[in-house]
């Protein structure tokens, strides 16, 4: 019935009470009946309930309760960990989720566990049972499984970094573990052609992790069959390269053969030896969900092959045979299963909805906001007076933070010192340590376990890092350039703003990406220069920051990491080793508070607002003016982007009445922009003067520096604007 690959499945074979060949005694075979057919009757209600309009969406694991139920039975709730997909419901059940879970998600209720309203149904969470928020995103989960086993392990070898600490986000993130624990993610073979699939199978494969992959394939991605995107339309060919990984191809309609090949998977996983990949071929026996008529591109004919494979008759059938249950037996199990669907779906439908007032709940972190009072502080006069550049101050941050804290993990493209260490580690080379030489030093100093280059591949380290991150590690990961962060903008913008209020609060995954950023560069060009920060601060569940100096990215970089919320780091690059803005080493506690702007020269006839690399440019446009025309400009550095310190921008508005939104980035559509309509919408009757911004031209940045300087705003064009709306 199988074919397979691996490891044999040994002692509970042979026990006394098992039924020969199932691996199964015969409660758990009635059981594993029960589940599946639990999971086609609550699939069964709901599409009752939708066309009912009691719910608002229908997507149904039909066809595949055999594959998982025997997932769900294979492994172990609240132990193990899960990353399921939206045809999951009877791996769900069989973990323990309940019906009434579920349809209280279905009619969005209040007290829905998963989500509080929020996520469609089926898109199952359960913090007692291991069960990770989901987004609708296919393949994004399989690197969450990847981080979240990368943890697992990461704490069997430093279990005392699980310890608590008060005052910072390891106050409120509980750790758990155990040495053997196995990581489940589940996907179809639709998604299989999204690249975080195959970002997920390389480092499960390099790192020997204990992920077991269950592939469900039905045959089709809505109405896209296999061939179309699979090439030979076996996944299974596909991925048979892959070192350390055991493999199974089944038919995961039959629930025996789906059992012994997932106990054998998941066996091969706890003994370490690395992932596993369990192929079931299954069925769908309804469309893809109910928005959706397979009937437009399935023949009758087709339909009719596939109802002949239906995973729930053919265990009936079977249990029939064998003797196990009578249809007597059968009948009374099915009529109490519908009784128990039907009761729950009548309570659900009543349910108390959630209220208004709750939307903005657990967007960000309830239990400590990176704008604390906490995170304020003086920098401390240490014997080391020298002036150190931004790129100097980030690295003892960052080392500061690895001493205090062991639950720290920092990977990304090239961050490492040397990943082939013997030289390293026999001092006969230096070590890299980031191609900005940020990271450089902390490779030698913590290890390979919590410093290590990751593969060229940005979802990988934004997908894992958040995986860790629910698991209550913290990474601080680096993107190499802002240029290259967008193939981890799917994981940033759908994964990581989400996770906490997307599971009203359940789960969360702060951690911080450090990211540099920007132009100025003479020569940077197009793919080295680029700026892109409203398109982050228009995210809610990301906080973003920027610094022009030394200090003040130490400060900020401290209280990214501290915090419980996701932070996006950005470092201006023309600034790492500027004499601008060095400052001393204020000491191993030195934090910022988010959402506090800087006044860097105070003045009386015009407030300047930016931040970043043109804070210095400002300033300078700012000096002369003053000089040439005695005009008092107030320059103020925002620092924090999201959020951003309103109070100080009214408070100086309100002072001198005219103002200049400045930054590098874009003028349409830019960061500027919000903050010129908000002056607008509130500060009308202040302003003697229209909002002017003065920001980059709508391009991308040229190679030539003679363009690169006509595109980017300089100094010159700074003072310009100020001189004309000083006059106004
Ligand atoms: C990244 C992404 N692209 C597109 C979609 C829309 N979509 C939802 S399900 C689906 C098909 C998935 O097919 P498959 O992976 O085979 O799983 P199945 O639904 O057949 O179980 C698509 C295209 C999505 N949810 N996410």
């Amino acid at each position: 019935m199988a074919r397979q690959s691996g490891t044999s499945v040994g002692e509970r074979k042979k026990t006394i009470e098992t039924v020969p060949e199932t691996l199964m005694t015969r409660d758990e075979l009635v059981k594993f009946y029960r589940l599946m057919y639990l999971s086609r009757r609550t699939d069964d209600r709901e599409i009752v309930l939708k066309r009912q309009q009691k719910i608002f969406f229908q997507i149904s694991c039909a066809g595949h309760e055999a594959l998982l139920v025997a997932a769900g039975m294979a492994m172990r709730p609240g132990y193990d960990w899960f990353f399921p997909y939206y045809r999951d419901r009877a791996i769900c059940l069989a973990l323990g989720n309940t019906v009434e879970e579920q349809l209280l998600q279905a009619v969005g209720a209040a007290d829905d566990p998963a989500s509080g309203g929020r996520q469609m149904p089926s898109h199952w969470s359960s913090a007692k049972l291991n069960i990770v928020s989901p987004s609708s995103s296919t393949a994004t989960q399989c690197l969450h499984a990847i981080g979240c086993a990368e943890a697992g392990r990461y704490f069997s070898r430093h279990p005392e970094a699980a310890a608590k600490h008060e005052g910072d986000y390891r106050e409120f993130k509980d750790v758990k573990f155990h040495g053997d624990e196995v990581v489940y993610v589940s996907i179809g073979e639709g998604a299989t052609s999204q690249g975080e699939f195959w970002e997920s199978l390389n480092t499960a494969s390099n790192g020997k992790l204990p992920v077991v992959y269950v592939v469900e394939d039905n045959g089709y991605a809505i109405s896209t069959p296999v061939e179309a995107n699979t090439p030979g339309g076996n996944i299974s060919r596909l991925v048979a390269n892959f070192p350390n990984f055991h493999f199974a191809e089944i038919d995961g309609t039959d629930p025996i053969a789906s059992y012994s090949a997932m106990v054998e998977a998941v066996a091969y996983c706890r003994a370490g030896k690395g992932p596993a990949l369990v192929h079931g071929h299954v069925i769908r026996p309804y469309s893809h969900s109910l928005s959706d008529d397979e009937r437009l591109y399935r023949s009758a004919e087709e339909l009719e092959v596939d109802a002949l494979k239906d995973p729930i008759s053919r265990m009936q059938m079977w249990l029939l045979r064998e003797g196990i249950l009578d249809a007597d037996a059968i009948n009374r199990l099915e009529r109490q299963v519908d009784e128990e669907v039907q009761r729950t779906a009548d309570k659900a439908v009543m349910a108390a909805l959630p209220k208004i007032d709750s939307i903005m709940r657990h967007v960000y972190s309830e239990d400590l906001s990176p704008l604390d009072a906490r995170f304020a502080s003086e920098p401390e006069a240490t014997a080391d007076k020298t002036e150190r550049t931004m790129a100097d101050l980030i690295n003892c941050c960052l080392k500061d933070e690895m001493r205090r804290d062991e639950r720290i993990v920092v990977f990304g493209e090239d961050v490492a010192d040397a990943t082939r260490d013997e030289a390293l580690r026999a001092g006969k080379i230096k070590g890299k340590g980031g191609v900005f030489k940020l990271t450089t030093g902390l490779q030698t100093e913590f290890g390979n376990h919590r410093v290590w280059n990751s593969p060229l591949a940005e979802a990988n380290i934004v997908g894992r890092a958040i995986g860790m991150a629910v698991r209550g590690l913290k990474p601080v990961v680096e993107i190499q350039f802002f240029d290259y962060i967008w193939p981890a903008m799917h994981q940033m913008r759908n994964e990581l703003s989400l996770m906490r209020w997307r599971s009203n609060g359940v789960f969360s995954c702060p951690l911080v990406m450090r990211v540099p950023i920007g132009g100025y560069l003479t020569g940077g060009s197009i793919y080295h220069s680029q700026s892109g920060e409203s398109i982050f601060t228009h995210t809610p569940g990301v906080r973003v920051v920027m610094a022009s100096n030394a200090l003040d990215a130490l400060g900020l970089l401290r209280t990214a990491i501290r915090c419980d919320d996701p932070v996006l780091f950005l470092e201006h690059k023309r600034l790492y080793r500027e004499t601008f803005g060095r400052a001393a080493y204020p000491g191993p506690d030195y934090c910022i508070p988010f959402g506090k702007a800087k006044i860097v020269r105070p003045g009386k006839d015009l407030t300047v607002i930016t931040y970043g690399a043109v804070v210095p440019r400002a300033l300078q446009a700012a000096q002369k003016l003053h000089r040439d025309k005695g005009v008092d400009v107030e320059l103020i550095d925002l620092r924090s982007l999201s959020p951003y310190d309103w109070e100080a921008i009214a408070e100086s508005v309100k002072k001198t009445n005219r103002v200049i939104v400045a930054h590098e980035d874009m003028l349409s559509w830019g960061y500027g922009a919000e903050i010129a309509a908000r002056i607008g919408e509130e500060l009308f009757h202040d302003l003697d003067a229209p909002v002017r911004r003065v920001a980059a031209m709508d391009v991308f940045v040229a190679y030539q520096p003679l363009l690169e300087d006509a595109i980017l705003p300089q100094s010159e064009d700074l003072y310009r604007a100020m001189a004309e709306i000083a006059i106004f």
